[in-house]
């Protein structure tokens, strides 16, 4: 079930401000959210208002758009917190408390029966002002079992909303997410959300291995800005998702838009978006060998599960260089509209290949090559010319 009725959390706006280069102003962080609401993400987390003066003000700016999105904060399990987020106006609290030895012993000190009391008293409070309310565990793969399924279940006892389980330190595999979301879906009854962060390439993996599991939202950010490498890439989510059931993500999310949101967060964070990035990297849609390029051309399926023109983005096959084939080159053929026998095709590509050989082409050379066969009287560059450029 939860497979293809999952909810994105959108953390850009929290965990993504936790990026070594992020700075929002109060208008790009409405963008972002306008960007993320159109998009279709389900909930958008927010800073803590706590965090500093203009983070309460953005809270509350955002809170009171009117979106379609509901709007959460993030913060720390104590009731000032609790009560400066329900003055924000938002919809859900997202509450956060150590549970790690590391945490305990290194950070706050406190133990479990203390968390535990903390945790019942703000979730009470928030519950009785009517928003909804999430606990999460905080590095849970290297909190002890019992400590984290005895937090949890007290938590779920007195109706919290959603447990989360953070892998705050990425250090978890999927089997081992796979296996802990199990063992809390057969105790609690509530939601389950998962965060993970990326410091091993896991983040995507885990997050799907945790809707498996039985998980019900994920956490993700735009391009997987956040602590250190990040946290799952909404883009490479909505990649994994869509390969299990593209209508739903289809009908879920204005795909189209993903591209813009990525571009717009990677510019204000000043990062290139990676050439390999799913979906929309530059060479995501790029084929090459001339095996590739004529099944494409026969039928996308057999080299893509992800059609491009969800995303309004299209494929390009590459075509000029050794690894080329005959069925590429005509398909550019018909693209410059030159009419060329199949001989004639074969010919040429063998032509290219040799050429290819000696040096790293371009289209235009390629270009010229058709050009230059098709109409051998006008007057274009020669073999040679190519070749010695
Ligand atoms: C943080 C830590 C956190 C919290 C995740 C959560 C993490 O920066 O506060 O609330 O689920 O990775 O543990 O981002
Ligand atoms: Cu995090």
């Amino acid at each position: 079930m939860s497979l293809d009725n999952f909810a994105i959390i959108e953390s850009t706006l929290r965990e993504g401000e936790q990026f070594a280069n992020a700075f929002f102003t109060s208008e790009q962080k409405i963008e972002i959210a306008h960007l993320l609401n159109n998009f279709g993400v389900e909930y958008l987390e927010l800073t803590s208002p706590a965090a500093s003066p203009q983070s309460r003000l953005d809270c509350e700016r955002i809170a009171s758009l009117g979106l379609r999105s509901k709007i959460l904060t993030h913060v720390r399990c104590h009731m000032d917190d609790a009560k400066l987020a329900i003055d924000t106006g938002v919809d859900g609290i997202d509450v956060v408390f150590g549970t790690s030895s590391y945490l305990r012993e290194f950070s706050h000190g406190k133990d479990i029966p203390y968390i535990i009391d903390s945790a019942i008293e703000v979730i009470e409070f928030v519950k009785s002002q009517g928003l909804e309310v999430r606990f999460s565990s905080e590095d849970s793969f290297r909190s002890d079992l019992v400590d984290l399924l005895t937090i949890y279940r007290a938590v779920d006892k007195i109706g919290v909303n959603r447990v989360g389980i953070a892998d705050t330190v990425g250090v978890a595999n999927p089997r081992q997410v796979y296996d802990l979301v199990r063992t809390l879906r057969s105790v609690v009854h509530c939601d389950i959300e998962f965060h993970g962060h990326n410091d091993t390439g896991c983040a995507i993996a885990n997050a799907y291995c945790a809707l498996e599991a039985g998980a019900t939202h994920v956490d993700t950010s735009i391009l997987g800005i956040g602590e250190r490498n990040g946290i799952t890439p909404l883009g490479g989510l909505v990649a994994r998702m869509y390969t299990y059931n593209a209508d739903v993500i289809r009908q879920k999310y204005n795909l189209p838009l993903l591209r813009e949101v990525e571009n717009y967060v990677a510019g204000l964070v000043s990062v290139d978006v990676p050439f390999n990035n799913y979906i929309t990297g530059y060479t995501a849609f790029t084929h090459k060998a001339g095996i590739h390029a004529k099944a494409i051309l026969n039928n996308p399926s057999t080299y893509e599960i992800l059609d491009p023109a969800d995303f309004g983005l299209t494929r390009y096959i590459h075509v000029a260089h050794r690894l080329t084939g005959w069925n590429a080159i005509k398909q550019r053929a018909e693209q410059l509209q030159l009419t060329l026998s199949d001989e004639d095709i074969k010919l040429i590509t063998a032509q290219i290949k040799v050429l290819a050989d000696q040096k790293n082409l371009s289209l235009d050379d390629v270009d010229v090559l058709l050009r230059n066969y098709h109409n051998p009287s006008v007057e274009t560059e020669t073999l040679e010319t190519i070749a010695a450029d």
